[in-house]
This record gives C-alpha cells, structure tokens and sequence, in this order.
C-alpha cells in the first residue's frame, strides 16, 4: 500500500472511532449472536490482559467494555457496534487461562469460542491479546491453534506496555515476532499497545479498519 493510501486510512480509522460507537448485545450462546451483517474483529486473551480496557482506548470511550480486577468478569461474546450507518462490530470475548476457573466453564468457554470462530464468515480479524510482562503463555499458544484451525487471521498484540522498561519490550516483540511466524493464521504485524498511555491505539484502529475492509 503507498504511503497516502495509508494516512488515509488511518485518517479514515480516527474519525470512524471518533464517531458512535454503541454496546449492542451480550450473547452467552450461538443462538444469541446478531444476523452477521457486517464485518467483526474479535478480542481474545487471557483473562486480566486488558481485552475491554483496550476496546475502551479504541473507541476512547471509559466505560463501554467494562473493566475490572476480577479475573473472569467476562463470560459472554459481547458485541459493539462502530459507526453510523454501521460499519464494524468488535467482539469483546470471555477470558481464558486462570486459575480457578471451574472445569466446566473452560468447557463451556472452548465450545462457545470454537463455535463462534469456526461458523462465523463475517469475522475479519481476532485480536490475540498478549500481557507484555509475561508474554505467550501455554494458553495462548492453544488459542493461536484454534484460530489456525479455523483459519481465522489474527494479529498478536502485547498490552500493558507501559508496565515494562522500552527494551525489554523491544526484546519480547523479536520473540512474539519469531513465534508467530511459526503459526499459518497468524499475521506478520504485531502491535504494542498500552491504554494508559494511548500509545499504539492509532495503529490498530487502523488495522481494525484494513481488516474489515480487506
Ligand atoms: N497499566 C496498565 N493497566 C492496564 C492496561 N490495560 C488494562 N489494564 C488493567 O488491567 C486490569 C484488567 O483489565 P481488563 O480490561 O478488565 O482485562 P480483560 O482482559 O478484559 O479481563 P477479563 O474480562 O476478566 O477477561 C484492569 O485493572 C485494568 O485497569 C494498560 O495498558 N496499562
Ligand atoms: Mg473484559
């Protein structure tokens, strides 16, 4: 893509978000999910690694995805509506990987978030969430492998960057880079992002549209 194809897009992904952004539907089963009418883009990682939090800096709104220290709070594929007239849905998912987490609701997780990636035409992009303090964890690399599966392109990005020191994230990128090479659906751009300070949103507002629009 030439430069000037590119400030317009990303110009185009500021004003879209600049613009209504509403919560639409918490769906806890497929049969709940709304008529697949325009382009998704999913937010998936572990549980605490700042999935609603970086829904919220995207959109710039605090409280759309709520947040919180509660590892689990979300359960539901929550569903967010960009643009009027509708351009994108984002796709808030239910956290994966901690440790109390009873049998039966990791059962019940697998088979929602299965279902929903494999069945689902209009899902663009996932979003493959990576805390940059501790970076791909088992789980993680089971949910690459899902996505593989379902052939479901994602982009990893690695949140929290202001908890760590610049060069310990610019060490954490080669690796993440050199992972998912290794990985058929994953994609070769990763992000670094941080809520707190704003750094990297611009950029993935604008992979977000490149997704949906692609
Ligand atoms: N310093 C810092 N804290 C963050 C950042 N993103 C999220 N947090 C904090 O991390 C905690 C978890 O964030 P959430 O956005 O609720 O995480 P989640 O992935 O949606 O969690 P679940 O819904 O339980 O899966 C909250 O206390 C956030 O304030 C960030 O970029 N920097
Ligand atoms: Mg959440």
């Amino acid at each position: 893509m030439s430069e000037i194809a590119d400030e317009e897009l990303a110009e185009r992904a500021r004003k879209l978000f600049a613009g209504p952004v509403e919560f639409l539907k918490s769906a806890p089963g497929l049969q709940f999910l709304p008529d697949p009418a325009v382009p998704e883009v999913a937010f998936a990682g572990r549980s605490n690694v700042g999935k609603s939090s970086l829904l919220n800096a995207i959109t710039n709104r605090k409280g759309l995805a709520r947040t919180s220290n509660t590892p689990g709070r979300t359960q539901e594929l929550n569903f967010f509506e960009v643009g009027n007239p509708l351009q994108i849905r984002l796709v808030d998912m239910p956290g994966y990987g901690f440790a109390e987490a009873p049998k039966d609701l990791v059962k019940r997780w697998k088979k929602l978030v299965n279902d929903y990636l494999r069945g689902r035409p209009v899902l663009k992009r996932a979003l493959v969430l990576v805390d940059s303090r501790h970076g791909l964890k088992d789980v993680d690399r089971e949910m690459m492998r899902m996505l593989d599966d379902a052939a479901v392109s994602y982009h990893l990005v690695l949140t929290k960057g202001d908890k760590i020191k610049p060069s310990a994230l610019g060490t954490l990128y080669e690796t993440t880079l050199t992972e998912a090479a290794k990985h058929p659906a994953a994609h070769p751009a990763i992000f670094t992002t941080s809520s707190e300070t704003g750094s990297g949103i611009a950029e993935l507002r604008t992979a977000i549209l490149e997704a949906a629009t692609t």
